[in-house]
This record gives structure tokens, C-alpha cells and sequence, in this order.
């Protein structure tokens, strides 16, 4: 079989050879109706006997590798795809720099590999979860599409982790596999893995910062397990980065097309001054300084993401071959890093400091500088979109000592400026500076389904193009009665 193309004659759709590899395929088809079940329970809720205009991944062929057509979300086709295998792999960094890719699980590394394909599985039904409200106040058909698409992609990197743990981990990969469907995200007996990953995504705003900012994360940590040199592991994420770029698409331009009528509203209303938030909430569109807010509080539940500045697991995932940096095999050093160092930003008697630390050790800074990086292009795109208008306003990421529950920083209070400051300070200033109960109850009231094709909701512009450059008044979701 090509390995570009899908076999769909099997159950679940792959390009690993099932039909080939019995004891798999019986495993996956036995973890098929929890999975189900799961996604009955706590996928999307509604909607499962509309028809969505999906893309499906038929092939991993990066020219043409999804097609678009209507689908019942439950009929959807997830699938097991890796990307082509590259000739003569070799580990592209750690201890084992240079030697062979491996095809099979390294022993001696076979509970760390296990660790981070649960943790990576692990968000992917979780953000399902959290999103499953949200169908029922979408602001278009479009949108709702889009929330969807994002929806069922998840499931399937849910799919992609559940294969590397059936198929390489033996016994305790399928007890992993079955513990990814118990776990829910908020659960207090059970719940999901990661801090960010327990939290509400109370409305539509908070969508589109979660798949900007945290489906981000997921772009990082993606791209450094890419890197890894259990090949069977890149493969796989490699695969899951095509269908994560639309993720964040969704995330940045539902923010850009939130501001973009923001900002005309105001100016239709003759309202120069931004911080004029009752004059503009009552024009029926979301105030950019709550934007911000809502900004503040998805960058940082996103920031503690990366676990501490300083780990020494992160130094043992990067030792053992496991876990690269972000374009690790661009990088012009000598991928060992044994010697060098690495500025991180500490607490140091009761300052904020850089301090050099081992390379080594500081790999979780350092990709989560990356992704300030990365962020911060999108932030200056948002504010484009704001300097068109004409309105006076700038949104900025907060320091990274703001708001943090996860490292360095988890026991101080700071400012968005990133000045320390003392609890009683925090506590009368916390609503400046994160959505407050009355920001989040004003964007509740805001928040009225729009289901008729071509049209949106008043507090959101409409997007440029259409998915699969389908027109402005293409029906994306034919609600079932
Ligand atoms: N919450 O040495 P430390 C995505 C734990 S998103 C709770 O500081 P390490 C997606 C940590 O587990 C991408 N616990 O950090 C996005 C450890 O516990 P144990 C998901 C946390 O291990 C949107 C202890 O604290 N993928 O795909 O170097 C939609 C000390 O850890 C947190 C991955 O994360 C936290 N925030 O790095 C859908 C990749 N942070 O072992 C999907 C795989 C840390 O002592 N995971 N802890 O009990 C990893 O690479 C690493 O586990 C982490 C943490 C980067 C998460
Ligand atoms: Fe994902
Ligand atoms: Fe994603």
C-alpha cells in the first residue's frame, strides 16, 4: 500500500497497515465504543444527527491531503495517519545524536515515552470536553463549522496517542488508552491532566483565545515531539501539526473578527475613547479592554503549559533523544548542549532576575520563549487590524510572571507590567486586569445563536473568505430538526 494514501476498508482508516497488524487493529476495535460512548457523553453537545462540512484527512500527501464534504459528526472517519517515514532517520539530538531513529520503543526510555504520550493524549478529549457547550450559542454557521472541525480533529489526535500506546506499550498502553476516556476535564475525582485543560470555556471569546493560545501550545509541544527520536512518535505529530495550523487559524481570526467590529461599532457611535465600556457594551459588541483581559487569562493558563522554568525532566526527555527543541535540527549547535547555557527569568531575593542556567535544564524557557514569540506575531496582527480602524488601542501579552499557577513565578503577585506586588494589592486589582464575574456575565448575555446562512452575530465581523472558498451564504451546517 502507498503510504500517501488512507485504507479505508478497515474500521478505522489508517495508512500503518492494520488489516497487516491484527493484534492492533483488534485492540483499537475493542477501544471503538468506549470511544463513542465518550464522544455521545461528552463531544459536542447537539448537532450529532446535523450535517457539518468536514474536511476529512484522506492522505498525508502535504499537496492534497483533506477533503470536504457534509458529514454526520458520529459517521466522521478517524483515522490512524503518520506521515511518510523519512529515509535513514537518525536521533536528531541527545546522548544518542546521530545513531539510527528508533522503530521500536527504546527500553531503558519506555516510561518517560509513555509519560508524554499520555500527557499529549490527554488534552485532546479534554478540550472536547470543554467546548462541548458551545454549539448551542455559536454566532454563525460558519463558526459553528469551525468549532466542529476543530472538535472532531482533536478526537482523532486522541486516536493518534491511542495507537502509539496499543501498539508499542503493550498491557499497560491499553490501560493508558482506557483511562483517557474515564478522565473529564473539571472532574474532581478524575480530572484531566494539565492545570489549563480543567478550566471553562464559558463562551465564544474564550474559544477563540483557547485555540489561539493553547491549541499554540499544543503547535510547540507537537513540533518538539516531531523532533523525537522514537520515529513511530514524530511521525504521528508530525501528521498532527497539518491539521493544528487551522486550529489556530480559527483562534485568531474569530479574535481579529471580534475586534474588527468592536472597532467599527465605535466608530459608527462616535466613541473615540476605548475605555468608555458601558458606551460600547451598549452598542452590543465586546470592549477592548475586556479583550485584553481575556487575553491575560489565556496566555497565562497557556504559559504554565510549558511546566517549570527549570526541570529536570525536561533535560532527561532531551537527554534520552525523547524530546527536542522547537526546530531542533535548524538549530546550528552541537544538539548535546552539555555545556551551554541558558538566560531564565527567576525570583532572586525577591526580584525578578535573568539568570544563566544549563541549557539543559532550562529547555522548557526556552520553548516557552519560542512561544512568546510566536504569540506576540499574532498579537501585532490583532493590533493591525485595530490601527486600520482608527480606534487608539494597543493589546499586549502580559509579563510572564503574571497570573502564573506553574513555576518561578507561582508564589508572588505581579502586575501585567510585571512589578511585584502584595496580595491585598492583587486582590482590589485582580478585575482590572482578568475577567471579572461581570465581564463574563455581559459576554454571556452577547452570546445569541445566529443559525441562518450569511448571517453573524452583532458583536462578531464576518470572515474574509469562506472555508474551502465556499460563498458568504453557504449553508456549513444543515441543522437537523
Ligand atoms: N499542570 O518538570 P516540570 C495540546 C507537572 S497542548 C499540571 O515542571 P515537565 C492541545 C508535571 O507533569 C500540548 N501539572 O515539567 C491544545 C510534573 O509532574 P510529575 C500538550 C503540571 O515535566 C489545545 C511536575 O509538574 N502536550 O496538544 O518538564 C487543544 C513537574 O514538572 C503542569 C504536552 O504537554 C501543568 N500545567 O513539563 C488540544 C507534551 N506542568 O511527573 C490539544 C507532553 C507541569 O512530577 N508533555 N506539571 O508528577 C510534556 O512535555 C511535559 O509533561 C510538560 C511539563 C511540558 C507538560
Ligand atoms: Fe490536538
Ligand atoms: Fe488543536
Amino acid at each position: 500500500m502507498n503510504i500517501m494514501n488512507v485504507d479505508y476498508s478497515t474500521r478505522i482508516p489508517n495508512n500503518v497497515n492494520l488489516t497487516g497488524d491484527r493484534q492492533v487493529l483488534k485492540a483499537l476495535e475493542g477501544w471503538h465504543p468506549g470511544y463513542m460512548d465518550w464522544w455521545s457523553d461528552m463531544g459536542p453537545e447537539g448537532f450529532q444527527q446535523s450535517l457539518v462540512y468536514l474536511r476529512t484527512a484522506y492522505s498525508v500527501d502535504p499537496r492534497g491531503w483533506a477533503k470536504f464534504d457534509y458529514v454526520k459528526m458520529p459517521d466522521y472517519r478517524w483515522g490512524i495517519l503518520l506521515a511518510p517515514q523519512e529515509e535513514n532517520r537518525v536521533i536528531p539530538f541527545g546522548e544518542r545524536y546521530g545513531e539510527p531513529a528508533w522503530q521500536e520503543v527504546p527500553g531503558e526510555h519506555r516510561a518517560m515515552l509513555r509519560r508524554l504520550i499520555v500527557i499529549q493524549g490527554d488534552t485532546e478529549p479534554a478540550s472536547v470536553e470543554q467546548q462541548r457547550h458551545l454549539g448551542k450559542t455559536a454566532p454563525s454557521l460558519y463558526d459553528l463549522r469551525n468549532l466542529f472541525q476543530v472538535n472532531v480533529e482533536e478526537g482523532r489526535h486522541l486516536w493518534a496517542m491511542v495507537y502509539l500506546l496499543q501498539k508499542y506499550f503493550g498491557r499497560d498502553g491499553r490501560e493508558e488508552a482506557d483511562q483517557l476516556l474515564r478522565r473529564r476535564s473539571g472532574s474532581t475525582e478524575a480530572p484531566r491532566m494539565l492545570g489549563a485543560f480543567n478550566e471553562a470555556t464559558p463562551d465564544w471569546l474564550s474559544f477563540f483565545m483557547f485555540t489561539f493560545f493553547t491549541d499554540r501550545d499544543g503547535k510547540m509541544q507537537l513540533e518538539s515531539l516531531a523532533q523525537s527520536g522514537f520515529d513511530p512518535l514524530s511521525r504521528t505529530c508530525r501528521f498532527m501539526l497539518t491539521e493544528e495550523a487551522h486550529h489556530m487559524f480559527v483562534g485568531e481570526t474569530g479574535v481579529g473578527r471580534t475586534i474588527q467590529r468592536t472597532c467599527e461599532a465605535m466608530k459608527a457611535a462616535g466613541i473615540e475613547d476605548p475605555n468608555e465600556i458601558a458606551r460600547v457594551r451598549a452598542l452590543g459588541v465586546v470592549d477592548l479592554p475586556t479583550i485584553q483581559k481575556k487575553l491575560n487569562l489565556h496566555y497565562t493558563l497557556s504559559l504554565d503549559l510549558f511546566g517549570s522554568e527549570v526541570s529536570t525532566n525536561a533535560a532527561n526527555a532531551f537527554n534520552a533523544g525523547i524530546k527536542g527543541r522547537f526546530g531542533e535540527t535548524k538549530i546550528a549547535d552541537d544538539h548535546l548542549l552539555t555545556s551551554a547555557t541558558y538566560p531564565v527569568l527567576k525570583m532572586v531575593d525577591g526580584i525578578i532576575r535573568r539568570v544563566d542556567e544549563p541549557a539543559l535544564t532550562a529547555l522548557n524557557m526556552r520553548l516557552r520563549d519560542d512561544y512568546t514569540t510566536d504569540c506576540a506575531k499574532g498579537v501585532e496582527r490583532w493590533n493591525k487590524v485595530i490601527e486600520k480602524t482608527g480606534v487608539a488601542f494597543k493589546l499586549a501579552l502580559p509579563h510572564v510572571a503574571f497570573h502564573r499557577q506553574i513555576g518561578e513565578f507561582k508564589y508572588i503577585k505581579a502586575t501585567p507590567d510585571g512589578d511585584l506586588i502584595d496580595d491585598a494589592t492583587w486582590a482590589r486589582r485582580r478585575d482590572e486586569w482578568l475577567p471579572s464575574k461581570a465581564d463574563g456575565d455581559f459576554i454571556a448575555a452577547l452570546m445569541q445563536p445566529v443559525s441562518e446562512p450569511g448571517q453573524f452575530a452583532g458583536w462578531i465581523a464576518a470572515p474574509k473568505v469562506g472555508i474551502d472558498n465556499k460563498p458568504g451564504d453557504f449553508e456549513y451546517v444543515r441543522i437537523a430538526a
